[in-house]
């Protein structure tokens, strides 16, 4: 539709407002997907979010960064509705439980968002194997998606796959990351690239500042985001959503501090959850002309 509408245009048949505005309309309506822009296999649990993303109109994932499991779950149930994904740092809360997981899994189901436990996994690849599947979290029995350093080499991606992927999990790998003075920039980016494009049964995409691969079955997520730039005293560095999903072309942003610290966390979260979604979908459109 995008393609006729510039041919029309060209032609002269339309003029730039008719135009504008049924593209505003097929925006609207929601008769296009992101998916569209998928031409090839897609990982189920890629294909799960992007779906998700579209239904909830959503590409906010909450970084629900807090150290007591109920607050966690009552994080969940609140902004549940408003976000694609939910990350967790399982290891900073006191009172960890195996119920407490449940319960958790359970809010996922409810409100429909991918669990993505931010355990950064940076070992060789039979010591990430344990780490995933066993100890005190057992992390690959109930989150959707974990992360990983490609600094240890691929093995780290071959332990973690031989736990998760017969569970049908997926795997980020950090290609970028946030933070003052991080040395996971140029050539190592470009690696991890690479690495990810050998384990496409796996790996689903990336935790980057930009779009890094061009091949469409890959996500870009991007932490580090606030409504207004700047950082913190430990080295965080803030990026706007706009700048973020417009400008940089991640897919979606990750959220913590920006909601949890807020006077109201839902309405903070559906502000960006708004924020993100139109700068999103603004994108897509580009990209569809
Ligand atoms: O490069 C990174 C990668 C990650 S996953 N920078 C990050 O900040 N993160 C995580 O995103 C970090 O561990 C934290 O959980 C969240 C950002 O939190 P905020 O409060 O600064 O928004």
């Amino acid at each position: 539709m995008f393609k006729l509408l510039n041919v029309l245009l060209a032609a002269n048949r339309i003029d730039a407002q008719t135009a504008q505005s049924v593209r505003k309309f097929i925006l609207d309506n929601n008769t296009f997907s992101p998916s569209f822009l998928l031409s090839t296999d897609v990982h189920p649990v890629a294909s799960k979010l992007l779906s998700i993303m579209e239904e909830k109109q959503s590409n906010l994932c909450v970084s629900a960064d807090v150290t007591i499991s109920e607050e966690l779950l009552q994080l969940a149930d609140s902004l549940g509705p408003k976000i694609c994904m939910l990350k967790t740092h399982v290891d900073i809360l006191e009172d960890y439980t195996a119920a407490f997981v449940q319960k958790l899994q359970a809010l996922a189901e409810k409100h429909n968002f991918i669990i993505f436990e931010d355990r950064k996994f940076a070992d060789i690849g039979n010591t990430v194997k344990h780490q995933y599947e066993g100890g005190l979290y057992q992390i690959s029995s109930w989150s959707h998606i974990v992360n990983a350093h490609a600094v240890p080499g691929p093995g780290v991606v071959k332990g973690l796959s031989a736990v998760g992927k017969p569970l049908g999990r997926g795997c980020l790998l950090i290609a970028q990351m946030s933070s003052q003075g991080s040395l996971a920039t140029g050539e190592y980016t470009k690696a991890v690239v690479s690495m990810a494009e050998e384990h496409t049964d796996f790996v689903i995409g990336f935790i980057c500042g930009s779009k890094i691969s061009k091949r469409p079955e890959f996500i870009h997520m991007t932490p580090g985001v606030q409504i207004q730039a700047g950082g913190d005293v430990l080295g965080q560095q803030y990026t706007t959503p706009e700048d973020v999903l417009y400008n940089k072309g991640s897919d979606v942003i990750i959220v913590g501090r920006g909601i949890l610290e807020a006077p109201d966390r839902l309405k903070a979260a559906e502000s960006y959850r708004m924020s993100g979604w139109e700068a999103y979908t603004k994108r897509l459109s580009k990209v569809a002309q």
